[in-house]
């Protein structure tokens, strides 16, 4: 396969200017008659038209009512003999597929019995030739037609406008987009489901009918889907001025579904993971999941739908921005200054731990990729978190209002058109003149085009005659696998000053007025220098509030000025951030210290440092969780020039056992004070209390294995069986395992007695086994037993992301074994799993993207593993890309 490139960029030759498809849906053998309206662009020199194909049985193409010759160019269908000019052409293709074999899970397959489509980025080539690219817009006309007995529901885009019985216990329904879209959105949904359904109507004054389709037993648990639904179409308005253009909205959730869901225009589709939750089933993260992802998919009717992609180097023209957009909606669901500031730094962990290694590894690419072999590899955090990262700098350097206007010239220019990120930010720019972004407005779309983490180094100097603070930032970029030149980057650093008691000191920029207590300075140069005048003590510094840019700054605090830090930031995300700096800095001198690790890794100073925060009055719990949770083994990872696993490991391990012992009666306190939530309800505040006892009892198992004492994984236990919601029986269950404790394995046999009919409870409980910590390799044979388990299946990505993800990419100290085992067992499963879903292959292929940051044995064996499936001659181009790079 050859590289995709940006720069080749061409207009399309032909338009599609209507899409009439008529489907007779049957499992084995779908007909696909697709009769289009085309014409030639006028602004492109003559070309033949080239459809797209993909597994496709091509029966009959008809051009104007009459006979057409053709060829095929490889997957290509091409008519080289069209009429000349511009007149439109009605081009007639009848194709079938097989929807059952279709394990890949792109196209129309088949899931549980009823058929799905999911089109993004290319599959709706393997329903129908097309011109598959975002950038040619058609208004689509959709006729379904299936047995009425196993497909009652008939489904597709836009509006319902006829139905009907026919011959032979058929039926069929036909369907009317009113707005043109480019075919990645297009959408098909046949079979036996029942709807939750709700009537809104919009400021505007318009109605609208939500529904969400689930399959029969499930419709009690889309209630939280559907107020999530309600609450994205208010927040659109009350934001962003965006209504619902639509007439209809639905949802439908498939336990087969490759990602999380896809915004189809007017007709989401969904995995069961993010529709379905009951208290019983869903814990509060799966909550908190259904609402950002119900709100994600619905805002991209306008940022994604409405205005789409040039091209797919732009994806992140709408993911970037969709996830902005959901983080914000989260934000102000939440709530209070606190829940925002939790939200803040939960995202920025998945920033910091997921995107920040993608972006020193081998399939670094910038935001706005440059080349690609296939399209699905590039459904990164890159894309996506780091994307949102972007538009984050823009709203902090136009502000919030002048962030509204951008994205109403946005819209006001491009909409119902394909563009680009630029076209984005020149809109962002154009709408603020005076703002920072505008003014370095070609620098700043770097972002969008260099990849790689950049460093800041900030120093200060304090002069106690002149009362002055001079503050230096300096910027870098390493090379990365992709670009080995870096220009610097617009970087807001948002910052304060703290007095050595906390109390924030005023800041006055020398030469200009006292702002407030925060300030964002805009770094352009190699080297900026500030001082800040009036300063009448040393201060110390509190840097890139908020992690107000998508960089790793480095400052040599000292451990005192941290702790001043961890005590009294009124930042939120920095007081927090203390706490990392400290908890990382002496979990990086224990790993590389040689010999056993040490029972007592961090100094008594910061054990009461954090005690104060787990016993703080007014903080809040979910706060406090976060506060107490040491940085991961990945993010540690990270940090270091090599890695070894085991070492990290235990001496993460060993931090968290000196947490929970030196403040088990912290520990106790927290989780009698916390542990009644009253009834259920997945807010933020009670949530976070769930989640601190659920720390709590964990610190509590684990210092009970010191003191072998069985009273807390008795008590575990107990409220495990007890438990009224899934938050807190799976905190107690996960507790138990977590721990080791001897209750675990009956606690495990009751869950999934309890739960063996709720295939989401089952995916945790295959999961958290997965995920288990690792006493003596025992995960690994686990995992292995676990694989024959009757309720395992690699076809199914939910389960098998449960079982198989969970051990190698999310459990370092199990997956890295001296044996080599883990590796071998990610080879052979890569492989099996390449020759179902290669989409779902690939993102496990990614699990060893570090292999060359691995300490010896590792090193070695991680390699040869990889080229153990690089050397499968006929892998995917999925696999291919990704292994081809690792080994680059
Ligand atoms: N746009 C889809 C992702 C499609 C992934 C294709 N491999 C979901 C989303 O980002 O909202
Ligand atoms: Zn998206």
């Amino acid at each position: 396969a050859t590289a995709i490139q940006r720069a080749d960029y061409q207009a399309p030759a032909w338009w599609i200017e209507t899409v009439d498809l008529a489907f007779d849906l049957d499992p084995a053998k779908t007909r696909v008659l697709n009769k289009m309206r085309i014409r030639r662009n006028p602004d492109v020199p003559a070309q033949a038209l080239r459809l797209d194909g993909d597994e496709l049985n091509l029966a009959r193409v008809m051009v104007n009512g009459g006979g057409s010759s053709f060829k095929m160019d490889g997957n290509q269908l091409v008519l080289e003999n069209l009429p000349e000019g511009h007149e439109p052409l009605d081009l007639e293709i009848f194709t079938t597929c097989s929807p059952i074999q279709n394990t890949k899970l792109m196209g129309l397959y088949v899931s549980e019995g009823t058929f799905f489509t999911q089109c993004e980025a290319e599959g709706f080539r393997r329903i129908t030739y097309f011109l598959d690219r975002p950038d040619v817009m058609a208004m689509y006309t959709v006729t379904l037609r299936a047995s009425k007995n196993d497909y009652p529901v008939l489904l597709s885009n836009g509006n319902l406008v006829d139905e009907g019985d026919l011959d032979d216990g058929r039926h069929f329904a036909k369907w009317v987009d009113p707005h043109k879209k480019p075919c990645y959105l297009f959408a098909l949904v046949a079979g036996k489901l029942v709807a939750r359904e709700q009537k809104i109507k919009s400021r505007a004054g318009r109605d609208h009918l939500l529904q969400v389709y689930v399959r029969p037993g499930d419709l009690e648990k889309t209630e939280h889907a559907m107020n999530s639904l309600m609450h994205s179409v208010a927040w659109d308005e009350a934001r962003f001025g965006l209504s619902l253009d639509l007439d209809r909205f639905m949802i439908v959730a498939t336990s087969d579904f490759n990602m999380g869901a896809m915004e189809n225009k007017g007709l989401n589709i969904f995995n069961t993971k993010y529709v379905l939750a009951s208290q019983s089933t869903a814990t509060d993260v799966d909550f908190a999941n259904v609402e950002s992802v119900v709100g994600h998919e619905y805002f991209h009717n306008w940022t994604g739908n409405r205005i789409t992609c040039r091209d797919w180097f732009q994806l992140s023209l709408k993911e970037g921005l969709t996830v902005f957009r959901d983080q914000e909606f989260s934000m102000d669901m939440a709530g209070t200054p606190s829940a925002r500031a939790v939200k803040r730094i939960e995202d920025v962990r998945v920033l910091r731990t997921v995107q920040f290694p993608e972006d020193a590894g081998p399939m670094a690419h910038p935001v706005r990729p440059d080349s690609y072999i296939e399209i699905n590899n590039f459904y990164t955090v890159t894309i996506y978190e780091k994307g949102s990262e972007v538009v984050r700098m823009q709203h902090n350097l136009v502000g919030r209002d002048g962030f509204a206007e951008g994205m109403k010239l946005y819209f006001d220019r491009h909409d119902g058109s394909a563009v680009t990120c630029d076209d984005f930010v020149q809109a962002m720019a154009d709408a603020n003149p005076a703002s920072p972004l505008t003014q370095h407005l070609q620098q700043f779309k770097r972002w969008y085009s260099q990849s790689g983490t950049p460093l800041v180094k900030a120093s200060g100097q304090y002069d106690p005659t002149a009362c002055t603070y001079t503050l230096t930032l300096s910027q870098s970029c390493a090379a990365t696998a992709d670009q080995p030149e870096k220009l610097p980057f617009v970087i807001p650093v948002e910052m304060g000053l703290l007095g050595q008691d906390g109390a924030a000191l005023p800041l006055q920029l020398q030469g200009e007025a006292v702002t407030s207590s925060s300030h964002t300075l805009v770094l352009t140069q190699a080297e900026q220098t500030w001082v800040f005048a009036n300063v009448a003590q040393a201060p110390v510094p509190s840097l890139l509030r908020g992690f107000s840019a998508p960089v790793v700054l480095e400052y040599d605090f000292s451990d005192a000025e941290l702790l001043t830090q961890l005590a009294h930031d009124t930042d939120a995300f920095n007081r927090w951030e203390a706490g990392q700096r400290l908890a990382l800095r002496y979990a990086l001198q224990a790993i590389r210290t040689q010999g056993e690790v040490a029972s007592d890794v961090m100094p008594a100073a910061f054990i009461s440092a954090l005690r104060d925060v787990l016993r703080h009055p007014t903080l809040d719990a979910a706060y406090k969780d976060l506060v107490l949770t040491l940085p991961s083994e990945s993010y540690m990872a990270e940090q270091l020039e090599v890695v070894d696993p085991q070492r990290i490991h235990a001496v993460r391990e060993s931090m968290r056992q000196q947490l929970a012992v030196a403040l088990q009666a912290d520990w106790a306190w927290a989780f009698d004070a916390h542990s009644d939530t009253g009834a259920y309800r997945p807010d933020p505040v009670s949530a976070g209390r769930r989640s601190l006892t659920g720390s709590a009892l964990l610190m509590l198992c684990l210092a009970a294995r010191d003191s072998s004492d069985t009273l807390w994984p008795g008590k575990t236990y107990q409220r495990f069986k007890d438990a009224g919601n899934m938050t807190d029986r799976f905190n107690a269950l996960s507790a138990l395992v977590y721990s080791g404790a001897t209750l675990a394995q009956p606690a495990l046999e009751r869950f999934h007695a309890l739960f063996r009919n709720e295939p989401l409870v089952i995916d945790k409980w295959f999961s958290l086994q997965a995920g288990a910590c690792d006493r003596g390799g025992n995960v690994l044979p686990a995992v292995k037993q676990l694989l024959k388990h009757p309720d395992f299946s690699l076809k199914n990505p939910n389960r098998a992301r449960s079982l198989i993800f969970s051990y190698c990419s999310a459990n370092p100290g199990a997956f890295h074994r001296a044996d080599a085992a883990g590796y071998v067992f990610w080879s052979d499963r890569v492989l099996e799993l390449d020759a179902i879903n290669p989409q779902v292959a690939a993102r496990l292929a990614r699990g060893l993207d570090r292999w060359r940051k691995l300490a010896e044995p590792y090193r070695t064996a991680a390699r040869e593993a990889i080229a153990r499936v690089a050397a499968k001659p006929d892998l995917s181009n999925d696999v291919r890309e990704v292994v081809t790079r690792a080994l680059g």
